[in-house]
């Protein structure tokens, strides 16, 4: 687990890696030497299952919040890391299990360590009021390589699959090639107003010549019926030089100058250590993010700072992990107007709460970030896991407050950690912190005022945890936690 930061630090001060280097550490092989950071990192998630991601969304219409957890580490049919997600429903009792999803549900043939359920996201698409979940699948093998795959599964009272599998293959002039990862992060965007597109990041996608594995981002029309048709692919090349950038290997929408469609937000937190934004339809090179230490890892976006554009319509802000000065801190980054366009600009920075001098080695701010609104100021909460807060992977999650203009401080609650679930595993500890997700998850969800609740993964202890907002604090609910059915 603490290889990448190290990794990272050395790339950050342009030092070069030798095999040996990789070699010293058992969680990855010399073979991985030249491929980015964040796949170093990937290999060591092999023991990483139940909540390792989850996304919140209305799956089937009834008003009312519902969860899918993805475990890319299950065993399915007898195959070892194939990946599930597990959708869980609203109802009288609380959050209930509904499905197992698996990439075979369509009718894709599950023969290898695909690591479904590594990506999730999800959004009504066809306008009917029920979400659809995308799931990337970045090892799934597609004509005969290791390079990955996403499905998309359409709302309603079970998920259901379009049956398509959506690959490179499906690209003129694309090939699925071995160690692609094309899956590794999916979004769900608005690039043009009223059609709805998924991007795919490809973060090992090799590109030019000579190839550099500079990563990639692979963009899908949707169609009305729910099927895809690619639309266009881009790298980082408008923005600059290419290098091993790892680009794509984390994505997030946000309508960031209020014009109604989406602009995307690509993390590349390889060599470059930088976000990218495009806009438009195409999507087209629209800002660089860089500077400072390296950016890419971990996004997030919420409406953090109450702010509003001249329209009325509340302002989004980024929120993304910055590595510098050996020490890992989130970024806050909030549309501002110059001249005639919006840009994102650094208002502050959140340092790592529980780094101690650890350096950026606990995970704090990898992965995707939720926001809520658990005291009703009317400014959203930021919710940031640290899976490895130190003493094995025990693991944190901070909530910090918006001071609705005045900078984010802690929530009366300055950290959470599950320690009965982390009994589960006392050698390794539980990876608590994982995903991080908001939505009202107690019932009746008027019980108190539709207060937020919060959902936590703890992928090594095997479940997840719920914790019940009551304006004023979260509450641990492990007895209604949901563990791998
Ligand atoms: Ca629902
Ligand atoms: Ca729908
Ligand atoms: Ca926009
Ligand atoms: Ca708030």
């Amino acid at each position: 687990m603490r290889l990448f930061p190290l990794i990272l630090a050395a790339a950050l001060a342009g030092c070069a890696l030798s095999p040996d280097d990789l070699a010293s550490d058992a969680g990855a092989p010399a073979d991985l030497a030249d491929h980015p950071p964040s796949q170093q990192r990937a290999h060591s998630l092999s023991a990483f299952r139940f909540g390792t991601t989850s996304v919140v969304a209305d799956f089937n219409g009834d008003g009312l919040d519902d969860v899918a957890i993805g475990a890319p580490s299950e065993t399915v049919g007898g195959v070892e890391q194939a990946g599930a997600v597990y959708i869980y429903t609203m109802r009288t009792t609380g959050l209930a299990y509904l499905q197992t999803v698996t990439a075979n549900t369509g009718g894709f043939p599950i023969a290898s360590s695909g690591r479904f359920g590594s990506s999730l996201a999800a959004r009504d698409m066809n306008g009917d009021g029920k979400a659809e979940l995308v799931v990337g699948c970045p090892s799934c093998i597609v004509s005969g390589h290791v390079a990955g795959a996403a499905f998309v599964y359409r709302g309603g009272s079970t998920l259901t699959a379009t049956s398509q599998t959506i690959s490179q293959a499906m690209i003129p002039g694309e090939a699925p090639e071995d160690g692609d990862r094309f899956g590794e992060d999916v979004a769900i965007g608005l690039f043009s107003a009223g059609h709805p597109s998924i991007a795919i990041g490809v973060p090992s996608e090799l590109t030019g010549s000579p190839a550099l594995r500079t990563g990639w981002v692979d963009v899908f029309a949707i169609s009305p019926t729910l099927l895809a048709t690619p639309s266009q692919g881009m790298n980082d090349a408008a923005f600059g030089p290419l290098a091993q950038n790892d680009f794509g290997f984390k994505l997030v929408v946000m309508d960031l100058d209020d014009d109604g469609t989406d602009e995307l937000v690509v993390g590349s937190p390889g060599t470059g250590a930088f976000l990218d934004v495009f806009k438009g339809a195409p999507l087209a090179a629209y800002q660089k993010i860089a500077g400072g230490g390296g950016y890419g890892m971990g996004l997030g976006v919420g409406y953090w700072h109450n702010a509003h554009f001249p329209s009325g319509h509340r302002m989004p802000e980024l929120a993304a992990l910055i590595q510098h000065d050996n020490f890992g801190f989130i970024a806050m980054l909030r549309p501002v107007l110059a001249g005639t366009a919006y840009t994102l600009v650094k208002s502050g920075e959140i340092p790592d709460p529980g780094a101690n001098g650890f350096a950026y080695g606990d995970g704090f701010g990898y992965g995707h970030y939720a926001a809520a609104d658990f005291d009703h100021n009317g400014s959203d909460e930021l919710i940031v896991g640290a899976n490895d807060s130190g003493d094995g992977l025990d693991g944190h999650v901070y909530v910090f407050r918006s001071l609705n203009g005045g900078g984010m401080t802690f929530w009366n609650q300055r950290a959470m950690k599950n320690v009965p679930a982390c009994a589960y595993g006392p050698t390794t500890g539980c990876a608590f912190g994982s995903s991080v997700a908001a939505g009202v998850f107690h019932y009746p969800a008027t019980a108190n005022g539709g207060d937020l609740d919060m959902i936590v993964g703890a992928p090594i202890a095997d479940r997840a945890d719920l914790y019940l907002g009551d304006g004023t604090h979260m509450i641990p609910d492990f007895d209604h936690s949901i563990a791998n059915p």
